[in-house]
């Protein structure tokens, strides 16, 4: 079906297609990108100027969706707009799954993967239709149950997998009466992924840990990838028939990580689902009550599944299933692709992880891979999934307070000034970390909520001050002369498995050191 949008044309209207072609009146000067899943860059670009394919390709099934990282033409999931000149847009954006837009020849192009679906195509005011988009989401998906968000410590950025039980404690000791609602354990407990069972690093056992943040006041919370199967799993090992067949009969790789590849768990087949239920029900039962739900998108990587439905059907279904066995849980999903986990969860990343660096030249330019962890690439893709905000909450990932070489107080500031206007506040740094007035600063963060305005695509007011992220939207060069074989040569050695173990030991993140406070 085609489309012709004229300067007459109706503002907005809801069409029925499997694929829909919307006709421009005048090129434009922008596309709106929206990336599948979290970490997916979201983005105004330039129309005319084709995104490089990101390296390395071995990464794909968990940075972007795999189905379009080759697609010549600039393409988003379920919607996508274009900015004519005088700043007016035309949107396509779909009001069902397995969608996809792409700008090409000249015009926007929408179609569903299987079957058809409803569309919202509109021209006008951006921020206007956005909300409408939104409000119609909100409307067939349904929205986060919770008001408020919670204020939360996170152990990743600090302690990476280094984490343990003692640390833990620590923590708890020095975060003293700060006003965290939420402690939240990440990667680094799990006796593997896909055993949700604690190492040896926590003899107390997760139950015991979640007692000791509890007896602080605070809710406990816990980091799991419950769709993600490592090969060291014993579900890896003992039920190949729960994992997500490729159309070659082998299971499909999820992705590189912890030493191995990693596989998708198939929640279509009934057993899988059981088990998923069993380990989310678990979990809840040591007392967590606020589950970091990450690498949610292997459950939406094509294959063969136990009963075939559409892929992002077939992660909603899964996702529903841990919705239903957390109870009243707060539900943060990460790694997941939007639309699909709208209604089903109460907090969403809305971007790629942080770092307490700016940028990468390696990993954004050579490799022009924008899902890589640096404020730079989490401010750029939170700004452009604001619009999210009415339906969930929108975490932007922590906010840094201590001075770390690699970020200026601006950008530092910067960040933060992002957690004020996605209204989602956590941290990972260390208690012992922070100087006396670090720690002030922090304290106020936590205690006052400013108040927040919207005044253009990236500028904002908060409280008094006027906040601009335009200079974290500027997407890298692409690489010319010498650098081109650089990037040959780096993408070929990102995709040997060996290269990137010596890199992994190599590179490792290391934890920051901690002070002891005394006796626990
Ligand atoms: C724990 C972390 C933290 C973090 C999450 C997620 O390979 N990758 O592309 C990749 C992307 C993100 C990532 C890890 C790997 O980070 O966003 O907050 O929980 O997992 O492992």
């Amino acid at each position: 079906m085609e489309i012709r949008i004229t300067d007459t044309s109706p503002a907005q209207q809801i069409v029925s297609a499997p694929s829909l072609t919307l006709s421009l009146p005048r090129p434009p000067i922008r596309f709106y990108r929206h990336g599948w899943q979290s970490w997916s860059l979201a983005v105004w670009m330039d129309p005319f100027h084709e995104l490089l394919v990101m390296k390395p390709d071995r990464f794909h099934t968990r940075q972007t969706d795999p189905v379009y990282a080759r697609h010549p033409h600039p393409n988003g999931s379920w919607l996508g707009a274009v900015e004519l000149e005088g700043g007016k847009i035309v949107f396509l954006g779909a009001l069902g799954l397995d969608a996809h837009v792409a700008f090409r020849e000249g015009q926007l192009q929408g179609w569903y993967e299987t079957g058809s679906g409803d569309w919202l195509v509109s021209h006008g005011d951006e921020a206007g239709i956005f909300t409408r988009y939104a409000e119609l989401l909100g409307e067939r998906f349904g929205r986060g149950r919770v008001k408020k968000s919670p204020r939360v410590w996170c152990s990743w950025y600090s302690l990476y997998k280094e984490i343990d039980e003692e640390k833990t404690r620590y923590v708890l000791k020095g975060l003293g009466d700060l006003p965290f609602d939420v402690v939240q354990i990440d990667d680094g407990w799990q006796a593997a992924t896909g055993d949700w069972k604690p190492n040896a690093k926590f003899p107390s056992g997760m139950d015991g840990l979640a007692a000791k943040i509890r007896a602080t006041g605070r809710i406990a919370g816990l980091w799991m990838a419950p769709l993600t199967i490592g090969e060291s799993s014993s579900v890896f090992k003992e039920h190949p028939d729960w994992l997500l067949q490729g159309f070659d009969g082998k299971p499909v790789s999820s992705g590189y990580e912890w030493g191995g590849n990693t596989y998708a768990l198939d929640a279509t087949h009934p057993q899988a689902a059981e088990w998923l239920e069993d380990t989310i029900r678990t979990v809840v039962g040591w007392d967590y009550e606020y589950l970091k739900l990450d690498f949610l998108s292997s459950g939406a990587l094509p294959g063969k599944r136990h009963v075939a439905m559409p892929r992002e059907a077939a992660y909603r279904h899964a996702l529903g299933i841990m919705r239903r066995a957390a109870g009243d849980a707060y539900l943060l999903v990460c790694g997941s692709p939007i639309l699909p986990s709208l209604g089903l969860c109460d907090a969403m990343r809305v971007g790629p992880d942080v770092a307490s660096s700016w940028d990468s030249r390696l990993y954004s330019y050579l490799l022009y891979n924008q899902t890589t962890p640096g404020i730079k690439n989490a401010i750029r893709t939170s700004i452009n999934r604001l619009w999210l905000k009415t339906l969930v909450h929108v975490d932007p990932d922590v906010a840094y307070f201590h001075i770390k070489d690699s970020l200026t107080q601006e950008q530092r500031q910067l960040f933060q000034d992002l957690t004020e206007i996605c209204e989602f506040k956590a941290t990972s740094d260390l208690p012992d970390s922070w100087t006396e007035e670090e720690q002030t600063n922090l304290r106020q963060w936590l205690e006052i909520t400013q108040e927040t305005k919207r005044t253009g695509r990236y500028t904002f007011t908060v409280g008094s001050r006027i906040v601009d992220f335009t200079p974290a939207m500027e997407l890298p060069p692409q690489p010319r002369g010498f650098d081109i074989i650089l990037r040959a040569v780096v993408s070929w050695l990102g995709e040997q498995l060996w290269v990137l173990k010596v890199w992994d030991f190599l590179l490792r993140t290391k934890p920051a050191k901690m002070k002891k406070y005394g006796d626990l």
